[in-house]
């Protein structure tokens, strides 16, 4: 049977790079879903970079668009909701009522939610957004992906070490979340990333990674992880398996853009700068169609 699996993914738009919707769509393309992109904005570039320059989808744009699609009865066919990146309280807030929506017209709606609020100890979006994603975004997500900084946000606690990163999935299960994913943390040893998966009466597993890249940080590596992982746990049913051929596809991602690299770069003569660090997704077709796990989860 041709499968159904229709995602509304609302991220934002860079015309050149892999962010946002850019980094989410075509994987899920590849990987047979039907990926409906709103922008929720469209900028020349990611914001790492010396400008950036575009403009910003209202809360009432956004509104207005659901209305497009539940008057022509699409509404309906959205069989997930994946949500990123989002800059304003007002714009979080009309999430929160596109979610209802979404779940009033079909109330089976999986819904991908990656809080994203900051990273290292730094917010990068406005402190307002904390609370209504605490309050009222995390209770209607089936499935989290934050990272440890945002994990202490959210549940108000400190993360120090393994035993705090189980107690705070609890507190994510506790408000129905059925799969929580963190996938950095700090406390980790510094060649090895560990990445954990609790699923709500299901178990807790963690993958020990090896970073890549002497600590180089990639953008947008967030944002496609969230994808995959909407992705591979609706079409493997397993949740472990989805994590792993998640981080699969991440790793040989990140692997194929150090791999193409000019030559002083990987030799040490200098540094790679911001256009070097978009990662090289479209080339790597073949690892989203084909994750090939070398590295297993093991339960705890
Ligand atoms: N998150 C996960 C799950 C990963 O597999 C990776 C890849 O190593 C990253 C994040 C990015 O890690 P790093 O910045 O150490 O390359
Ligand atoms: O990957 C997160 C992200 C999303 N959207 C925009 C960004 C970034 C990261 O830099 O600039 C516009």
């Amino acid at each position: 049977a041709v499968s159904s699996r229709k995602v509304l993914s609302i991220q934002s738009h860079v015309v050149h790079g892999y962010v946002g919707n850019k980094s989410a769509t075509f994987p899920l393309q590849v990987l047979g879903f039907e990926a409906d992109a709103v922008n929720s904005v469209q900028f020349s570039n990611h914001t790492g970079y010396k400008c950036v320059k575009g403009q910003v989808l209202q809360e009432k744009e956004l509104s207005d668009l659901i209305e497009g699609l539940k008057a022509n009865d699409i509404l309906q066919h959205y069989t997930h909701l994946l949500t990123g990146y989002i800059g304003s309280a007002t714009f979080l807030t009309e999430i929160v009522k596109t979610v209802e929506k979404l779940r009033q017209a079909n109330s089976q709606l999986v819904y991908v939610c990656d809080p994203v609020l900051g990273d290292g100890g730094k917010l990068y979006v406005p402190e307002n957004l904390v609370p209504i994603y605490r309050e009222q975004i995390i209770p209607l997500a089936n499935v989290v992906t934050p990272n440890q900084f945002e994990v202490e946000l959210l549940t108000q606690t400190k993360i120090t070490n393994e035993q705090d990163v189980w107690s705070a999935m609890e507190w994510f299960h506790s408000r129905n979340v059925n799969i929580v994913v963190v996938s950095s943390t700090d406390f980790g040893s510094s060649d090895i990333l560990r990445a954990y998966l609790s699923v709500k009466e299901g178990g807790k597993y963690a993958m020990d990674i090896p970073r890549q890249g002497d600590g180089t940080d990639f953008t947008g590596t967030g944002d496609l992880f969230a994808s995959l992982l909407l992705a591979h746990i609706s079409l493997q049913k397993d949740p472990v398996k989805a994590f792993e051929y998640t981080v699969s596809t991440l790793q040989h991602t990140i692997k194929a853009t150090l791999d193409a690299l000019p030559k002083d770069v990987k030799d040490g003569k200098r540094k790679m700068n911001v256009f070097e660090k978009e990662l090289k997704l479209v080339q790597c077709k073949r690892f989203i169609e084909n994750p090939t796990t070398t590295i297993k989860a093991h339960c705890i």
